[in-house]
């Protein structure tokens, strides 16, 4: 049987076989026969999630409007550039740094904080986040990569979150060893309670308080700090999957996509150092360099440690990361000056 997206096999109860299917899902799925075939790669829509996105860029546009227009208190700006800075460090520090590639340790009250700053991001809860993310850097450009950057710019940037994944993303995906977080109690409360927490964290408190406070208009601050908030930095988020798998230079493997992108790197709070990180994952710098160029979240990092939250930091010595340059880079600069390599 031909796998045209509308006519597909399925078990008996209509599922992938033996995986626990969400409630909420809007097309019955599972994989075709022929694993291999060549049309396999047919876009499945998620129509449920293409139409929230719509939804969501026209409240942004209106969002974008009435903050430059001057509706909007400055005062109100003001909180969207906080609630946002925040929601990144929970990507960046949390999700990202500690949870996907424990980069470092961090005790209780900081994995707390942190939980909250990513239910702000509503970018899944931080169980699939990482679950996602480490089959990406297991599995990059590859089929099991769930935002696989061969199949172009924007099925890596959101296209992916608007189909059904490709099966090898669940079935090597499998693969990956996820006994940390579940032995994280912060961690599989958040995933319990999420349905909860999104809705309560990243959309009314953040309106709720500009109205409590200074008495802005609620619906003024849902669209920019709820909405206008969010989309600007799910696009800063994604640019990394998108733009920083595509374009820059390669200091240290020129074989893989991922690339050092100085813009992503200043959108994304320090995660366009790409080329590096897939090179050296579990660098907390997520960069070659000390200095915090174009990474507030490597300097966030290291405050917490001075303050005796986050411990246990690991980083790539210079003779490692010159070895490795030698070695596979491009003989490009990365994010070292302009300096170019012998
Ligand atoms: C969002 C996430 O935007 C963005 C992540 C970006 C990551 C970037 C990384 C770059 C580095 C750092 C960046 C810092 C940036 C800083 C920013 C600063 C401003 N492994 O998913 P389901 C299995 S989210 C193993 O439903 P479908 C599993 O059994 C945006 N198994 O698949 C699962 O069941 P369960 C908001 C896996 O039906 C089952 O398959 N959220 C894996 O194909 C079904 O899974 C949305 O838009 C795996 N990796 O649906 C929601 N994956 O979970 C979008 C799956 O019970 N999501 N399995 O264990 C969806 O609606 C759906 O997931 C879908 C696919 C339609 C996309
Ligand atoms: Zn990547
Ligand atoms: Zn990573």
């Amino acid at each position: 049987q031909i796998w045209s997206g509308v006519q597909v096999e399925y078990d008996e109860n209509g599922k992938h076989a033996g995986v626990p299917q969400p409630a909420a899902s809007v097309a019955p799925r599972g994989p075709p026969k022929h694993k291999t075939s060549p049309g396999y790669r047919k876009y499945q829509i998620v129509w449920r999630n293409v139409i929230a996105f719509i939804l969501l860029h026209a409240m942004t546009i209106y969002g974008l409007y009435i903050s430059i227009a001057g509706y909007v208190q400055i005062k109100t700006l003001l909180f969207m550039l906080a609630v946002g800075s925040c929601s990144a460090l929970g990507i960046t520090v949390g999700a990202h740094r500690l949870w996907a590639h424990r980069c470092y340790n961090a005790r209780l009250p900081m994995r707390i904080l942190l939980t909250l700053f990513q239910t702000l991001a509503f970018q899944n809860h931080i169980y699939e986040w990482v679950r996602d993310h480490r089959v990406h850097h297991k599995f990059t450009d590859t089929d099991a990569d769930p935002h696989n950057s061969s199949r172009g710019f924007f099925f890596s940037h959101m296209g992916w979150l608007m189909v059904r994944k490709h099966p090898d993303v669940t079935t090597k995906g499998r693969t990956v060893d996820m006994k940390d977080l579940e032995a994280d109690p912060v961690v599989m409360w958040q995933k319990k309670y999420y349905l909860w927490l999104v809705p309560i964290v990243t959309f009314l408190m953040p309106s709720l308080i500009p109205y409590w406070s200074w008495n802005e208009r609620f619906w003024y601050s849902f669209f920019t700090v709820g909405v206008t908030r969010y989309m600007l930095s799910l696009h800063a988020t994604w640019l990394v999957n998108s733009a920083a798998h595509i374009w820059g230079t390669k200091p240290y493997d020129k074989n893989i996509t991922p690339t050092e992108n100085p813009t992503v790197a200043l959108l994304a709070f320090g995660e366009g150092w790409h080329n590096y990180h897939h090179a050296f994952p579990w660098d907390y710098k997520a960069a070659e360099l000390g200095n915090y160029r174009m990474n507030f979240s490597t300097a966030f990092i290291d405050v917490c440690a001075r303050l005796g939250l986050a411990y246990n930091l690991k980083t790539a010595n210079a003779s490692m990361v010159k070895k490795r340059s030698l070695r596979t880079g491009d003989s490009s600069s990365g994010d070292r000056g302009h300096h170019r390599h012998p």
